[in-house]
């Protein structure tokens, strides 16, 4: 037999249980966008700032795309887009895995990297990238 005490006492440790795993549960299936990072990159004639990203596998992240230049630039790698989660909103913004920024504008993305590795990144516009338009991504 258990004294009432005992009883709440259990009652109380399922409670927490339920409290603790609850989020924890929750948050495998869709990522806490509000706890992401911005990771600010600028576009220009002709080069990435910065040229080399570092980002952490499993985490929120908002990918916050710069056109500092009068023309178009992109955004382009198709092995880093092909190993994300992006969020259901921004998806349309990824083509054949590269985001397009028109002269003047930014573009948003907000994405969880899930494979560990370093991606190659580049400007796919007529000879950007010879002109020096590359870059990386690095996810530990
Ligand atoms: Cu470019």
């Amino acid at each position: 037999m258990s004294t009432p005490n005992e009883t709440l006492t259990r009652k109380s440790v399922l409670l927490l249980l339920v409290g603790l795993l609850g989020p924890a549960a929750a948050a495998a299936q869709a990522p806490a966008w509000s706890d992401e990072q911005t990771i600010s990159v600028q576009l220009s004639n002709f080069k990435f700032s910065p040229s080399e990203i570092t980002l952490q596998a499993g985490k929120p992240y908002r990918l916050h795309l710069e056109n500092a230049a009068s023309h178009a630039h992109d955004f382009s790698s198709a092995d880093f887009f092909g190993a994300v989660d992006i969020r259901p909103a921004d998806q349309a913004k990824v083509k054949e895995g590269r985001i397009e920024v028109g002269g003047g504008q930014s573009v948003d993305v907000e994405l969880v990297p899930k494979v560990r590795g370093e991606y190659r990144l580049r400007c796919t516009h007529f000879m950007h990238s010879s002109f020096g338009m590359t870059g990386s991504i690095v996810v530990n």
